[in-house]
């Protein structure tokens, strides 16, 4: 690299479709394959199809799936296959379009009610119209800003059916919409990791798992927990990772790589591998690391050499370090020791054993959804830096290895297109408005309940300023912000104060409790598709053979939205004059198009009767090796081209909670001794659920009662904790904290250190009522967490930052309201 570039940038550095399986050729090749292809009996058939959970063969017997199990190509399935058919046959299924009782009657949007459950039953094109008499209102009467149509989630899988793409495309051609930047997995992360290291990171491919068996000799898992993630992925899961897991667990037994999981928990993944934990407080991990890269620093186990070519900043962040400037306090092991409840050699046993051998720095997203996210993702990477072995197989730093089969050899294959989620080039919506009134038209996801309670209101993010527009109507689809949204009577206010809330879902989720229109979606199981077999790892091309025709008066999001465009004369152009398998099978055209050079994959109706295309094993791949082969040629997409240890773009910014590099800052809440842990005591982690997919698979009644404690969901406490309280495994527990209040069952586990307490999310929110302040009868944990930005960078979510106390449950039980679905009122 060229010394005089270098020096410049240290200077700066500073209705069904189709619906019966016709007589159609097609239909008829599909099944003759199907059943030689696999176990066929008389009384019935096996189809092949795909999901979050993984690839699976279903037994349908007159017109109804019996059974569920994994494809035989996957090794390591998950139990949640076991929960698919309940999401079928759920109680808690949107059966009919229905409209809130209050809305309709009373017509002035009524939101005091809103939430209380009762809805009337009307036609599909009642609710249609309703739908759309709605959208010209919105944009007649006020304009795009009032309108957020943006937020999009977990849809089901399958290329073609994605719904957020469905809902997005029909309402973009009657108006424009605001809509988010961001999500909710990865807001801080992918905010502050371009900065550092040039690209999202969390989202990229990682080294490879046989580069990381071969090469590493310790392996950090930094609040991270891939046996439990990994059992689901984007698109349909190949669960290939568990063969590399299975691997690493061989290499920890007989002592060729040492795994230390970085976690308050004893983790899945930790009990399964049975490695070794270091216990660190809760929110706490800033201090940990800082105290590290003094200890790097001051024993001179730092790579030198690698910070001088591949790094800026490291000049200005080490005066923080050594406390001589900022808060002037010298960031030593004994200064974290305290704060972070890791003994001070045991910091710098870690330190020197990082420096010591090839080392594999894996984080999880958990610790950047918490105030102040940005920080340990920022110091992560600077650790990796000073370590000094990035772009070294089974070296440097991961941020994405707990996802979606990150790891595995990727092929290199193309996956399948999507339906269009915009309007087609050319075409303007039938309402052209773009005037969003000095209103920005895209917000950070995790503020959208500031805008309806504070519209107008500037925000600070990323490097510019945000100004909330004012939310009066909600259309959504495919992601379920009752669930996903933190702060449950914070959404309450907020949700008094709109007019009208659209909400198209299978699943009677609190989202269609809180609405005004729900229109019935049918399950991705009810409809055909395509799918990539393997996100990350693009392992085949699976077929997803819809197993029943639409239950009830479901409709796929296809049909919902040819309809809605029907009614201001724009279906043609939104279905682009194609049904459902005609969709798929372009799709499908598309894609062996655009992998004819490599791959070799069979015409459409072959593929449709196989079910699957494999494309065979993938190629190695190791983070970040062209750049540290070359700086220059491959100089990241960072504003320097290095990684930035101080950025000077961010400390322009002038933001309080996230400057020029990487700093500790104290979280409004805390356990262990931080701020309100004196009236709260209980750090409540909200972690991502072993037996569910956020809220999906909560309705799949059978499935739940494997893991449900009297009915609610449960919460994980260690022993010292419930004894404390006189709480015994099994108990109900009220918990609470100033926000809110639910109920969950008590599971003592020794997995949980005293100050540590774990409900997972996507327990479905079941008020008592739809008062403030009314008990969720549950266990939803967005009831009692905290609804602010991570900081003024990112404006993420900061759902792990909470605390909350618990006591037994005494008095009359509320039943659980959360299933079963809305109060039929005529
Ligand atoms: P899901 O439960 O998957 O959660 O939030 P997200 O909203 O994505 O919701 C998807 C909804 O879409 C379900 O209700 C499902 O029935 C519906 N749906 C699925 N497919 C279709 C379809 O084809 N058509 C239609 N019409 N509907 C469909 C997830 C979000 O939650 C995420 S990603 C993260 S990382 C966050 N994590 C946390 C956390 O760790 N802790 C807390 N406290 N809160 C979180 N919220 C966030
Ligand atoms: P979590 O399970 O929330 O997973 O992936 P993410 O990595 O966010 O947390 C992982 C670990 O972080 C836990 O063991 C927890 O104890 C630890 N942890 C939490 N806070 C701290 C802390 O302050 N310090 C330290 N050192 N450790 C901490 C989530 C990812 O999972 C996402 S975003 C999605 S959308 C997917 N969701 C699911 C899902 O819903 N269900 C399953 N089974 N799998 C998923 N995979 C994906
Ligand atoms: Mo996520």
């Amino acid at each position: 690299m060229s010394l005089s570039r270098r020096k410049f940038l240290k200077g700066l550095a500073t209705t069904s479709a189709v619906s019966v399986i016709g007589p159609s050729l097609l239909a008829q090749a599909a099944r003759a394959a199907t059943e030689e292809a696999s176990p066929y009996t008389a009384d019935g058939v096996w189809k092949v199809s795909g999901s979050h959970w993984g690839a699976f063969r279903a037994h349908i017997y007159n017109g109804k799936v019996t059974e569920i199990k994994p494809l035989e190509r996957d090794k390591y399935p998950t139990d949640m296959i076991n929960g698919i058919k309940g999401i079928i046959y759920s109680p808690s299924r949107v059966r009919y379009p229905m409209v809130r009782l209050n809305w309709l009657k009373k017509h002035k949007y009524s939101g005091d009610t809103r939430g209380n459950n009762r809805f009337v039953r009307v036609t599909w094109d009642e609710a249609l119209d309703l739908f759309y008499q709605e959208l010209e209102r919105i944009q007649k009467d006020y304009g795009p800003w009032a309108l957020h149509a943006g937020m999009t989630g977990w849809r089901q899988t399958g290329q073609f059916h994605s719904c957020g793409n469905h809902m997005q495309r029909a309402v973009g051609m009657h108006g424009r919409f605001m809509t988010k930047v961001g999500d909710y997995s990865t807001g801080a992360g992918q905010t502050i990791l371009p900065y550092v290291l040039g690209s999202t990171e969390v989202y990229a491919q990682g080294t490879s798992w046989p580069d990381i068996l071969a090469n590493s000799k310790t392996i950090i898992l930094w609040a991270n927990d891939p046996v439990k993630n990994t059992q689901v992925g984007w698109q349909c899961e190949t669960h290939d990772s568990y063969g590399y897991y299975e691997q690493l667990k061989g290499k920890v037994k007989k002592g060729e790589i040492k795994v230390i999981s970085i976690d308050p928990v004893r983790s899945k993944t930790q009990n399964y591998l049975g490695c070794d934990q270091l216990y660190v407080n809760p929110q706490t991990d800033l201090p940990l690391m800082l105290a590290i890269a003094h200890t790097l620093y001051k024993e001179a186990l730092y790579d030198k050499k690698f910070i001088e070519t591949y790094a800026l900043g490291f000049d200005e962040f080490m005066p923080y370090v050594l406390g001589e400037t900022k808060d002037k306090m010298e960031k030593t092991p004994e200064w974290a020791e305290p704060i972070c409840g890791v003994k001070a050699d045991q910091i710098r046993e870690l330190a020197r054993l990082m420096a010591k051998d090839r080392t594999q720095l894996i984080f999880g997203w958990s610790i950047q959804r918490q105030q102040h996210g940005e920080q340990p993702y920022w110091m992560g990477a600077v650790i990796a830096a000073m370590l000094g072995q990035i772009g070294l197989p089974g070296g440097g730093v991961s941020y994405s290895h707990h996802y979606s089969g990150v790891g595995i050899p990727p092929t290199g294959a193309s996956g399948p297109g999507g339906f269009p989620r915009n309007v087609d080039e050319g075409k303007k919506p039938k309402w052209d408005n773009g005037d969003f009134k000095g209103y920005s038209s895209t917000i950070p996801v995790a503020r959208w309940i500031d805008a309806i309670l504070e519209p107008g209101k500037e925000i600070n993010y990323n490097g510019s300023k945000v100004k909330l527009p004012e939310t009066k109507m909600l259309v959504v689809s495919g992601c379920n912000p009752w669930h996903h949204h933190q702060d449950r009577n914070r959404m309450k206010t907020a949700f008094q104060k709109l007019q009208t809330v659209v909400t198209i879902e299978f699943a009677w989720t609190a989202t269609c409790r809180f609405s005004d229109i729900v229109l019935p979606a049918c399950t991705q199981f009810e409809r055909n598709d395509i799918d990539l077999y393997g996100a990350y790892s693009a392992s085949g091309i699976l077929a997803m053979h819809k197993l029943v025709d639409p239950l009830y008066q479901s409709k796929t999001d296809f049909e919902i939205f040819t309809e809605l465009c029907r009614r201001f004369g724009r279906h043609k152009e939104y279905t682009r004059g194609m049904d459902e398998m005609e969709w798929v099978r372009q799709l499908y055209d598309e894609c062996r198009e655009a992998n004819k050079a490599n791959f070799e994959m069979p015409e459409f109706d072959k593929f449709w009767a196989d079910g699957v295309v494999d494309f065979g094993e993938g190629k190695n791949f190791v983070r970040h090796a062209d750049f540290r082969q070359d700086p220059e040629i491959n100089s990241l997409g960072t504003p320097s081209g290095f990684i930035e240890i101080f950025s000077r773009k961010i400390d322009r910014f002038g933001y309080e909670h996230c400057q020029g590099h990487p700093m500790w800052f104290e979280k409004a809440e805390r356990s262990h001794g931080g701020p309100k842990s004196d009236k709260f005591p209980l750090w409540l982690q909200s972690c991502h659920p072993d037996q569910r997919l956020h809220s999906q698979m909560c309705e799949s009644e059978e499935y739940r009662a494997t893991y449900t404690v009297q009915g609610r969901e449960p919460i994980y406490i260690s022993p010292e904790d419930a004894k404390q309280r006189g709480i015994s495994d099994g108990d109900l527990v009220r918990v609470y904290n100033e926000r809110g209040q639910l109920l969950a069952g008590a599971r003592v586990s020794d997995d949980y250190p005293p100050g540590v307490v774990r409900i997972h999310e996507g327990a479905w929110y079941g008020p008592l009522n739809e008062k403030l302040g009314a008990i969720d009868t549950y266990g939803d944990p967005n009831t009692l967490t905290m609804d602010v930005g991570s900081s003024e960078l990112a404006q993420a979510t900061s759902a792990n930052t909470v605390v909350v106390e618990m006591e037994k449950f005494e008095g009359e039980v509320p039943p659980v309201t959360s299933f079963g679905g809305p109060i039929y009122e005529s």
